[in-house]
């Protein structure tokens, strides 16, 4: 089995170094996320670790993947931000013999988000906006609300999500507007 140390230098390789820096800080608040909200801190912890693990791969190779995988034709045609979420969350299977089919959802949405996510799921969407080397208009208000109401942050963040995406004149991925919704209309 894959010690933590091969682990870390397989996903090291993957990426530049602030984007290193990004993922050990996504593992980091996902282990505190999950130790406040009564997740296994273990799994958040090593979904932090491999969540972004095809985000520096060049667009070709994620596209074979895409392909490889046989992904839904919405990813492929959409927005190619998206991709390495979908793509990392089979390669890690294969790559890393990661199986724990929680972590591997949790890499699946970690982008998109999508309506019923597990508790996994909504550490590691939030961690990935929190961890410490965030910095965007409107982080400080997610870290505040991540401490006491996880649902609440991440409304928060998939809301911030969606106006930054506008503003930019950007689409919208289905499922994340959804998702936002689903929050939104339980009065979260
Ligand atoms: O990989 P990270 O940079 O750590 O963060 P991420 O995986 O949450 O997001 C990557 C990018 O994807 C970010 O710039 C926002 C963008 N994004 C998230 N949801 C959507 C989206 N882009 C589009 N076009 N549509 C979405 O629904
Ligand atoms: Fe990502
Ligand atoms: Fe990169
Ligand atoms: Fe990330």
């Amino acid at each position: 089995s894959t010690t933590r140390e091969q682990l870390l230098s397989q996903v090291r390789a993957q990426m530049h170094e602030k984007r290193y820096l990004h993922t050990l800080g996504v593992a980091e608040s996902a282990r505190k996320l999950a130790e406040r909200f009564g997740a296994d801190p273990d799994k958040a912890e090593l979904a932090g670790y491999v969540h972004d693990y095809c985000k520096c791969w060049p667009i070709p190779k994620l596209h074979t993947y895409l392909l490889r995988y046989d992904l839904p034709q919405d990813i492929i045609e959409g927005e190619k931000e998206l991709w390495h979420a979908f793509v990392g969350a089979n390669v890690i299977q294969s790559e890393l013999e990661i199986t724990d089919p929680e972590v591997i959802q949790a890499v699946r949405y970690h982008t998109t988000g999508r309506v019923g996510m597990s508790l996994l799921e909504k550490i590691v969407c939030v961690a990935d906006y929190i961890e410490p080397q965030r910095s965007f208009p409107g982080v400080e208000k997610i870290r505040e609300l991540a401490v006491k109401d996880l649902d609440q942050a991440l409304s928060e963040a998939l809301g911030g999500t969606i106006a930054m995406l506008i503003e930019r004149k950007k689409t919208v991925y289905p499922l994340t507007l959804l998702a936002y919704n689903d929050l939104v209309s339980k009065g979260i």
